[in-house]
């Protein structure tokens, strides 16, 4: 079966994100593995790239993205991703909490709560999509947090409230790791925590945790996305398990299109 090739229509470029994110070194890869010499990624952001998907969706015009799992995305569009038989972008991923040296003994509160922090794609996609519905970032997380209070409250479970005790957590935009830091922010300043929450780039989000700098980030992905990252870091820092299972990252277009393999774009 012949699938159209979509090269020349999209100019031959492939909408990617932030350049640090690890999803971008996959779609590399991926432009290697798969022979793809003609293609190039785009660098951009996060914002950018669901920009020119809704532009592009919107006009019933060919487009692909490095896109991922949980997403907004996937709720508001028809949307799929290529099949990957070399399994470049890995099998399902894992989003993991991570929290510096010294945290445990210096804010067991807080440490606690995260390493309780279990939640599902879809508890992470109704924050997601009132954010796209237009709803501010840190409402829309603490209107999740008051609507679920029995998952909230297993994760506080016997932690006490502190006083005059600040936190930092680091994270990047993207849709995914906005929703999941505004939550979990919300649920330690709930406790009496003074909550910061910085946006970095993801090398910078590991190195930050590891050197001491921010105290905890509930954004790595793993075992593939962020590995490069975890090898430099991973001495320094410490894994408090899994916040979310289930995730995916890929190339991504609108079912529409007439193309189901990432090959098909050599
Ligand atoms: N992402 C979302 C990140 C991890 C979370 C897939 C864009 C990345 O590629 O690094």
């Amino acid at each position: 079966e012949e699938s159209t090739n979509y090269g020349e229509e999209l100019d031959y470029t492939i909408t990617g994100i932030e350049p640090g994110a690890g999803i971008m070194s996959a779609a590399e890869e991926a432009v290697e593995a798969y022979e793809l010499e003609d293609w190039d990624i785009s660098a951009s952001s996060s914002a950018a790239m669901t920009q020119a998907l809704g532009t592009a969706y919107e006009n019933e015009e060919p487009v692909i993205v490095t896109g991922w799992t949980p997403h907004w995305k996937f709720a508001a569009y028809d949307l799929k991703y290529l099949e990957d038989p070399e399994g470049i972008f890995g099998e399902a991923e894992d989003i993991h909490t991570f929290a510096r040296e010294g945290l445990e003994e210096e804010k067991p509160e807080a440490y606690t709560v995260l390493e309780n922090f279990h939640w599902t794609e879809e508890d992470m996609g109704e924050i997601m999509m009132a954010i796209n519905e237009g709803q501010n970032e840190a409402e829309a997380a603490a209107e999740w947090v008051e609507n679920n209070q029995d998952k909230v409250s297993e994760w506080t479970e016997g932690v006490s409230s502190v006083e005059d005790e600040e936190i930092e957590l680091i994270f990047v935009a993207w849709d995914s790791e906005i929703a999941s830091t505004n939550m979990i922010g919300k649920v330690l300043e709930d406790i009496g925590y003074d909550v910061t929450m910085t946006p970095t780039e993801a090398p910078y989000m590991f190195q930050a945790v590891a050197t001491g700098e921010a105290d905890a980030m509930v954004a790595a992905w793993l075992p593939l996305t962020h590995a490069h990252l975890l090898d430099d870091y991973e001495d320094d820092m410490v894994d408090l398990g899994v916040n979310l299972e289930g995730a995916r990252t890929g190339l991504v277009v609108p079912e529409y299109m007439d193309i189901d393999s990432i090959e098909d774009l050599k």
